[in-house]
């Protein structure tokens, strides 16, 4: 509980003497360090805008003193100090003594170069404070000359009598009554003996003065730098009474010396010796925060740790955030305030800090393209403050782009770049700056892209293929597709009536073939329709034209059998198309014929055939059979098939009819005209004329064909 009392108000307003130490490292006016340290923001420090923290440490007495301080003590010894006093320390006299060791405990603290003591009853005396010879008026607070282990001043002290010094000159004078003003006489004495700018003195006194004479005598050309602290001790003291005969008040002193000062009433003497260390005491009383020279505002207990006010020796740190700060260069001070014996002064430290304006980000856009196609972006990024400013575009699908799709920048550090993906969709493009001090700022806009259809083209088969009725028939058509993220399907109409059908997609990003087969019985040319479309939804065809055809061939005569062998004759198969002539086969009395001509042309433009062939004028069987005409064609394109002959003549003299016919010969032989059969194969056979000539018993021994065309 010692210093119970140096906070009471009396005593700090007592101290209260402003002398500021500028520096962050300083000493209170009674020498006590003192120092306050700003650990962050560091000077020069680049900060985003807003509240700053500012972190720190402060203390008082942890450091060096200045030991500018000279102390005198001034002891009333006069009888009634003999009075009881209290438990804790015995008669007031003895209180006093144990207060003045206190204070001088605490005065080898550093601050206090030079101590000296004075006591008074009926008059005052000045103690010799060093052993052995000689009369020495100061000495050191932690001198001990005779090296018995306790300090020269301390002894003399303790040696104190009712109005004398034991040690370590005897000195004594009257009890009988109260001096004030040769005690202030002899304390200036001591003082004008002491070498130190500042000196101050402990005045304690029991009573009031009622002997030598107004103190104004001796306070009358007291130096400034004599400071005289008073206490009113016990109930026989009050700092305002000024003795029945007006020598003046222990308050008139106080206030005679102490600018602002006041006398110290300690009415409970057990308290004595906790209060008087107070006047060497030094406390850290306040932190304040400045910014850009504004005025210091106070940092609150809140924010230190531990809790303000602290004795000396204590140190404290601190953490405290500064009102929002705006770009610009600005200045953070902290200062520390605090008190000795010496009055209140304060340190100060400052640091300079920028606070760095963050990015301003314009994204642009929206901006819009096609899927697979560069798109040029621009955005805009300004922070005139740098210090190292880097932007990058990224992008994200938003709504609507496929799983599976990709966005590639030109470069995305730039501004204006371009970007290219490989799918449809909205996406959402991201601008983001980073100037390396604030949080990077990014702003969000939108790349809407639209769906490019594929392009097909067909490799296979070769435009106007002509190929036979029933052969397979591959197709194959590659595609492309600029939006690689795309997968097609495709389809093919052979337009021959038959069901559309799905292809056969073998794809790679961007690109990929559709194949099918098809065998077509339609005959004629068929515009093959391909068509390829993407996932989502745009699509594209090409056309290849196939005709399909039936070959076919044709002759004009053959005979098989025992009387006659003739070949067919001529005889021509298309394709590849043919016409030939043979001027006439005689082989009498069986047959004997004119021109004979077969011919077999397909249009491959039309897919149309026609096998054809004819005998110009005919004899058989010894003239039973006369013939002037004698054809066959066979016709195949889209519009179909058709078959037919022309027989124009007479058998035994009766004329042909047209149509199909079967006329016997009785005993000879077999006549069938315009006969329309199916021979090996499924072949299409139109014979005009065919005679099965008739040997023994009516088997055929010989057939002859006369103007024959086929198909397939
Ligand atoms: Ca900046
Ligand atoms: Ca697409
Ligand atoms: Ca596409
Ligand atoms: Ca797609």
């Amino acid at each position: 509980m010692r210093r119970l009392l140096i906070t009471t108000g009396t005593v700090l307003v007592t101290l209260l003497a402003a002398t500021p130490a500028l520096a962050v490292d300083g000493n209170l006016p009674g020498g006590t360090s003192i120092s306050v340290t700003i650990t962050s923001p560091a000077n020069g420090s680049v900060h985003p805008p807003g509240p700053v923290t500012v972190t720190g440490t402060a203390s008082v007495g942890t450091g060096v003193p200045v030991a500018n301080t000279s102390l005198t003590y001034v002891i009333d010894s006069s009888g009634s100090t003999g009075n009881p006093g209290h438990p804790s320390c015995g008669n007031i006299l003895q209180c006093e003594i144990a207060a003045a060791l206190a204070l001088s405990a605490d005065t080898r603290n550093g601050t206090i170069a030079e101590v000296g003591a004075v006591t008074f009853g009926e008059a005052a005396t000045i103690a010799d404070v060093t052993p052995g010879g000689g009369d020495d008026r100061n000495t050191g607070p932690s001198t001990d000359a005779n090296g018995n282990g306790t300090p020269d001043i301390d002894e003399v002290i303790s040696s104190t009598f009712s109005a004398g010094f034991g040690q370590f000159t005897n000195r004594s004078v009257g009890s009988g009554s109260t001096n004030f003003a040769d005690a202030i006489a002899k304390a200036r004495t001591v003082t004008d003996a002491q070498t130190k700018a500042r000196k101050i003195v402990v005045f304690m006194s029991d009573g009031f003065a009622n002997t030598g004479g107004s103190i104004n005598v001796p306070l009358t050309g007291i130096p400034d730098n004599v400071d005289i602290f008073t206490f009113a001790v016990g109930t026989g003291a009050n700092c305002t009474n000024t003795g029945q005969n007006g020598e003046g008040s222990l308050e008139q002193i106080t206030a005679g010396t102490v600018p602002g000062g006041h006398c110290v009433q300690v009415t409970d003497v057990g308290q004595l010796p906790d209060v008087l260390p107070g006047i060497i005491s030094s406390q850290l009383t306040q932190l304040s925060m400045q910014i850009d020279n504004g005025s210091f505002n106070p940092i609150g207990n809140a924010d230190i740790t531990p809790d303000l006010p602290q004795n000396g020796p204590a140190s404290v740190t601190y953490s405290a955030v500064t009102p929002a700060l705006a770009a610009g260069t600005h200045q953070i001070c902290v200062r520390a305030n605090g008190t000795d014996g010496g009055g209140a002064g304060f340190v100060t430290d400052c640091r300079t800090i920028i606070i760095n304006a963050p990015p301003v980000v314009d994204p642009g856009g929206p901006f819009s393209g096609q899927e697979g196609t560069p798109v040029t972006i621009a955005g805009t990024v300004t922070d005139p403050d740098g210090p190292s400013l880097t932007t990058l575009w990224t992008i994200a699908p938003q709504s609507g782009v496929d799983p599976g799709a990709t966005c590639a920048f030109t470069d995305a550090s730039l501004q204006m770049t371009t970007v290219r993906c490989t799918d449809d969709g909205v996406y959402r493009l991201t601008l983001t700056a980073d100037d390396g001090v604030n949080p990077p700022v990014s702003a969000d806009t939108t790349l809407t892209l639209t769906n490019v259809a594929p392009q097909v083209s067909i490799s296979a088969p070769v435009n106007n293929l002509a190929v036979p009725r029933g052969t397979n028939v591959a197709f194959t058509a590659p595609f492309t597709d600029i939006g690689t993220n795309d997968t097609h399907t495709c389809t093919i109409d052979f337009d021959d009536g038959t069901p559309v059908v799905n292809g056969t997609v073998n794809e790679v990003p961007g690109s990929g073939t559709c194949t099918t087969s098809h065998v077509f019985t339609a005959l004629g040319p068929h515009n093959v329709l391909v068509t390829v479309t993407d996932d989502d939804g745009a699509s594209a065809t090409a056309v290849v034209r196939v005709v399909v055809f039936l070959p076919g061939g044709a002759f004009a005569l053959e005979a098989k059998g025992l009387l006659l062998t003739v070949p067919r004759t001529p005889d021509v198969r298309c394709p590849p198309n043919e016409a030939r002539t043979v001027v006439r086969i005689s082989a009498p009395p069986l047959l004997s014929t004119g021109v004979l001509n077969a011919s077999c042309t397909i249009d491959m433009n039309i897919g149309r055939t026609v096998a054809y062939a004819s005998v110009d004028g005919a004899t058989l069987l010894g003239g039973a059979i006369q013939l002037s005409l004698i054809e066959s064609t066979c016709t195949a394109d889209a519009d179909g098939i058709t078959r037919s002959s022309r027989v124009v003549g007479t058998i035994n003299g009766q004329p042909i009819s047209a149509g199909p016919a079967t006329i016997g010969i009785p005993g000879v032989a077999t006549v069938h005209l315009n006969e329309s059969t199916t021979g090996p194969g499924g072949l299409l056979v139109q014979n005009a004329v065919r005679v099965e000539v008739l040997g023994l018993l009516g088997i055929v021994t010989e057939t002859i064909i006369l103007s024959s065309c086929y198909l397939g």
